[in-house]
């Protein structure tokens, strides 16, 4: 995501799947590819500077206040209040069925994958871990926040803790009420047979997620095929019986197929492995439901995430997600959402260059010039039409080049920052495309703002969008919660905190 290689130390090695962008996993996200613990994350470079944040910050006490300070010089005052607010005691909750809820309060809480280590640099030896933020009736609480390690919260296999612990796709497992989230490590393998699942879960509660130790997914020998890394794990209820289920890559057009609900010792009810049209699944912000039959449909993609290229849907039913559905054409990911007037659903393609909107999943429409790898649906303005943040603008290969003008040859809107696109009732237009400004991360050198998350978090019904900003050099960054409004994301931040703030983070609930 943001300039770090995650390495993989020691032990375990990945072959195949591994080299592709992992974004933060939250709701209102659809891109990318799944994180693995063998990734390179490549920056997500972004050229356009702006004041407009700059000015917005020194205003921008949120409910939590982290940045105020009433005097000029924005970065400055942003450094006076390095990391984030002191810790609070994570809400208890009673369960619920909000997505992301991981302690059951009915509000939805944030992960963060990519996290800087304590005094700054990104971590090329040790994982920092992941980073939790609990929600609240007024939105993201960074007090309320937690750090998951994999010392303290992965799994051991055959007596070692892995090293690398990376976040997938977070949907409730055992259902509890409480959002379980889907981890990946790196468990100790000699390159002999099968490789031990590296695929961990760690539960809810109503304390959250912190509360123990995740337990390896059990994934049945008659469930799996092949000598690959089980990987790219996607939750769904496919099967359409009221319990989430998984998706994990087994080998080639293989997954394994593992029928809800689990137990707490990882293990599912049922499982199989089944035929789908592709070899890589595609990561859904959350379950998708493409044809509305009442079973969730996976995005399976014709090459691991990092390169264009086609994906088809795999539509779920008795016997899960089997059947080939509606194919898109060549892109770096593909959203869903009601993007116009109609009663289907629609999808988009980001192809790097342009959009191609496809209403009603199959629905020739016009590209619009809009640069992007990474799509991330909400409706911002609540007016019953998904929107669309696209990121990614420059891709992996314009990582290294930040100066870098846009590509000659270029008729597309010189995105160098995520652009925010409404859906209306005519379809997305990029009659009012907006870039975002940056905002104002502390440091020195170009900065980098990637997309974590677009979902609702403070129960307005308007999707509020979640920024990652970071310099190359800098010892802190900056995530900002942008509340939506009825004309975009407001351009000043409900709330801002550093990720260096987890690593403040005391390792016990209150
Ligand atoms: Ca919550
Ligand atoms: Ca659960
Ligand atoms: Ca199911
Ligand atoms: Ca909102």
């Amino acid at each position: 995501m943001s300039g770090r290689a995650r390495h993989t130390p020691v032990h375990g090695r990945r072959p195949g799947r591994g080299s592709g962008r992992s974004p933060g996993r939250a709701p209102g996200q659809s891109f990318g590819r799944r994180p693995g613990p063998i990734r390179t994350r490549t920056a997500l470079v972004l050229t356009l500077t702006t004041a407009l944040l700059a000015p917005a910050l020194l205003t921008a006490c949120g409910p939590f206040g982290t940045t105020a300070s009433g005097r000029s010089g924005g970065p400055a005052a942003h450094a006076r209040h390095p990391s984030g607010p002191a810790p609070r005691p994570v809400p208890r909750g009673s369960g619920s069925e909000a997505p992301y809820d991981f302690n059951g309060d009915g509000h939805p809480d944030l992960v963060v994958d990519d996290l800087l280590a304590p005094g700054g640099r990104a971590a090329h030896d040790d994982d920092p871990g992941i980073g939790i933020v609990y929600g609240s009736a007024r939105g993201l609480v960074p007090g309320s926040r937690r750090l998951l390690t994999p010392s303290r919260n992965a799994a051991p296999t055959k007596g070692v803790v892995p090293a690398a612990f990376e976040a997938g796709p977070a949907c409730d497992l055992d259902g509890d009420g409480f959002t379980d989230l889907v981890v990946t490590a790196d468990p100790p393998y000699d390159g002999v047979g099968r490789p031990p699942v590296p695929v961990q879960l760690l539960f809810g509660s109503p304390r959250g997620l912190a509360a123990g130790r995740a337990v390896p997914l059990r994934i049945p020998e008659r469930a799996r095929d092949g000598n690959e890394w089980p990987d790219q794990p996607t939750c769904g209820d496919f099967d359409g019986d009221g319990a989430t289920d998984l998706a994990v890559t087994a080998s080639g057009p293989r997954i394994s197929y593992l029928r809800g609900p689990f137990s707490r010792r990882g293990a599912p009810k049922a499982a199989a492995v089944l035929d789908v049209p592709g070899t890589a699944l595609a990561p859904l912000a959350e379950p998708l439901d493409a044809n509305r039959d009442g079973t969730d449909d996976l995005l399976v993609r014709a090459a691991d995430p990092g390169r264009a290229t086609t994906a088809r849907l795999a539509l779920g039913g008795p016997q899960g997600p089997a059947r080939a559905g509606t194919a898109f054409p060549s892109g770096h990911a593909v959203a869903f959402g009601r993007f116009r007037r109609g009663s289907g659903t629609d999808a988009v393609v980001a192809t790097g260059p342009r959009l191609l909107p496809r209403y009603g999943l199959t629905g020739d429409a016009p590209p619009l010039p809009v640069r992007g790898r990474s799509l991330h649906a909400g409706d911002i303005t609540a007016d019953g039409y998904t929107d669309l943040i696209v990121g990614d603008p420059s891709g992996p290969n314009d990582a290294a080049d930040p100066g870098a003008p846009p590509r000659a040859n270029d008729s597309a809107t010189p995105a160098t920052s995520p652009t925010y696109l409404p859906g209306s009732p005519t379809g997305l237009t990029t009659k009012s495309p907006r870039l975002l400004p940056h905002p104002h991360a502390p440091g020195s050198g170009p900065p980098h703002t990637t997309v974590l998350a677009l979902t609702d978090y403070d129960g307005d019904h308007h999707a509020d969008l979640v920024l990652l900003t970071r310099r190359r050099t800098a010892t802190e960054d900056l995530i900002t919660v942008h509340p939506g409004t009825p004309t975009g994301p407001s351009p000043t931040p409900a709330t801002a905190f550093s990720t260096t703030a987890f690593s403040t983070t005391a390792s016990s609930d209150g």
